[in-house]
């Protein structure tokens, strides 16, 4: 490890070559900047303690990188930060793929998987450190699309899978004129998967529905999963070789979600190559411009690829072949996916976990400590700590609220959501036609169209159009289980390690669904 040490005389920014690295700090640290591997992860500032280990660990390889799920010191992928008393910043952050930081007492350690690369040594305040790694990776992995940022509508935080192509239609004649550019149908069309087919819910097919939405001026947008299938899918059980393996034999888990398995494909195969590529040019073909792809980490996981590679460049790559696929018009949202592989390829990045109708969830906050589960608070901690990205992609913080019906959200929660919005200048929401008042519609037009001026005053605080905007309540973590939580804590984390409890569990999800679709 390349010893590296830095003061007050240090040049505020340095670059330098190796595989690993070790800055020795100046003084003791009091906080560091966490950065997870992909859209869902945790971003924050912390203390120094160690970050209890999230749970249910079978759902590591879609919430963190499964390679450091474990690391209890304090870490982040590419880049780490430390803040000192008087607030001064030193960054280490890797310009290559495939790297780590991890605090080591009083050193800052950066490595590479494989190889060596380029690391900033950034020393200065908060908004100048991050400015100047995000200048850098710029300059290595492309900048921002210069396609308008889009205002979207998407199916999922209302109607979530319950899809169909009457909601599908009722839901395009509600939402009349308010001016979305984008219409995208979420999670809920195909027969599973990994079999990206319209299912019978859709019985005309997906071209005639991409028609009908562009028939009112707008895009059509689709989301899709490319990278995983789910183990009952028939592209699963025809072709069990497309999928990543480990270096015994044994097929490497992408997690667990829709009631079972997710296995991740192996895209350095040439065959998953040919069928990705085609599968792009089928749902542009049927009309969709706007493209979600979603649990995109699947493609990075560590594994023994086809072809042996650094496992983010495999995803890199990859990810510029889906790209070539679907046409340099089409607009490309990059969603579960690892960060800064993805910069320079997709017009669009997710950069935090799920928002949904509730702030927080006691069961997920405190006794599993996992910070990526849905969840408002969750979603706007993450998306503020990843602000930085802003100048290299389009920062898609997740939809907004505006409906009253449908969620448990306070009028002051819904508005940091859409605040957040605006300072991402990405709009989105998936608030049904029929769940909002004339008041709430008007907000949403108002929302949608309204130029905003936008100036950061401090890291959390914005003034929008005037307006003093804290985002403070959303930015601490909770304390770690105490007393009964922690009793209550080990035990719903076993269930949630239970491949049958997370079955029974969607299942009785998709019912209670079921129900409310028809409204709130
Ligand atoms: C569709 C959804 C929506 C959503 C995506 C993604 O368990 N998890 O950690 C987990 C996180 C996110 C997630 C699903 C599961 O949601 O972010 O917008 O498209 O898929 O299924």
């Amino acid at each position: 490890m390349l010893p590296f040490s830095v003061d007050e005389s240090s040049p505020p920014q340095q670059i330098i070559s190796g595989s690993s690295l070790a800055v020795s700090l100046p003084r003791p640290p009091r906080r560091f900047y966490r950065h997870g591997w992909h859209s869902w992860s945790l971003a924050a500032w912390t203390d120094l303690s160690p970050l209890p280990i999230q749970k249910p660990y079978i759902l590591h390889p879609m919430q963190v990188d499964p390679v450091h799920a474990k690391e209890i010191r304090p870490h982040g992928s590419w880049v780490g930060a430390v803040e000192f008393d008087d607030g001064a910043i030193l960054l280490l952050g890797s310009l290559g793929l495939g790297a780590h930081v991890t605090l080591n007492g009083n050193q800052l350690e950066g490595s590479y998987e494989a190889g060596s690369g380029d690391w900033l040594i950034a020393q200065g305040d908060e908004a100048a450190v991050f400015s100047e790694y995000a200048a850098e990776l710029g300059k290595r992995f492309g900048l921002k699309s210069n396609k308008p940022a889009p205002r979207v509508w998407c199916t999922w935080y209302s109607l979530y899978s319950a899809i169909d192509e009457l909601l599908l239609h009722t839901a395009i004649e509600g939402l009349g004129d308010l001016p979305f550019d984008v219409l995208q149908v979420d999670d809920g069309w195909q027969t599973s998967v990994g079999d990206w087919q319209a299912n019978p819910r859709f019985p005309s097919g997906m071209a005639p529905l991409a028609e009908e939405i562009k028939s009112t001026g707008r895009k059509a947008g689709l989301w899709l999963a490319p990278l995983i299938a789910v183990k009952s899918s028939k592209l699963f059980r025809e072709h069990p070789d497309w999928f990543l393996h480990d270096e015994r034999g044994r097929l490497v888990s992408a997690g667990h979600n829709w009631g079972e398995y997710l296995y991740a494909l192996d895209a350095t195969h040439p065959a998953v190559r040919e069928w990705l590529a085609a599968l792009m040019k089928q749902v542009r073909s049927w009309g969709f411009d706007y493209l979600k792809l979603d649990f995109l980490y699947g493609g990075a996981l560590p594994g023994r690829r086809r072809q042996e590679m650094l496992r983010e460049a495999a995803y890199r790559s990859v990810l510029k072949d889906l790209r070539e696929a679907m046409g340099p018009d089409a607009y490309f949202l990059a969603c579960g996916a690892p960060i800064v592989p993805s910069i320079g390829v997709c017009d669009a990045l997710r950069v935090g976990p799920d928002v949904a109708g509730t702030w927080e969830e006691h069961r997920e906050a405190v006794l599993l400590h996992n910070p990526t589960t849905p969840g408002v608070r969750n979603a706007i901690r993450t998306t503020i700590h990843r602000l930085w990205l802003s100048r290299l992609v389009q920062a898609d913080p997740d939809v907004a609220y505006f409906a009253s019906a449908g969620n448990s959200l306070a009028n002051e929660q819904k508005q940091l959501l859409q605040n957040l919005a605006l300072v991402c200048n990405f709009k989105a929401t998936s608030d049904l036609p029929q769940w909002l008042n004339p008041q709430e519609r008007n907000d949403l037009l108002h929302f949608l169209q309204d130029p905003q001026r936008i100036e950061r005053i401090s890291p959390r605080v914005f003034r929008i159009n005037g307006r003093i905007v804290d985002f403070e309540p959303a930015m601490s973590l909770p304390a770690p289980a105490a007393g009964p939580d922690r009793l209550a804590g080990a035990i719903t984390g076993w269930l949630g390690d239970q491949s049958w409890a997370l079955a029974l569990n969607h299942r009785l999800q998709k019912n209670a669904l079921q129900k409310t679709k028809r409204g709130p």
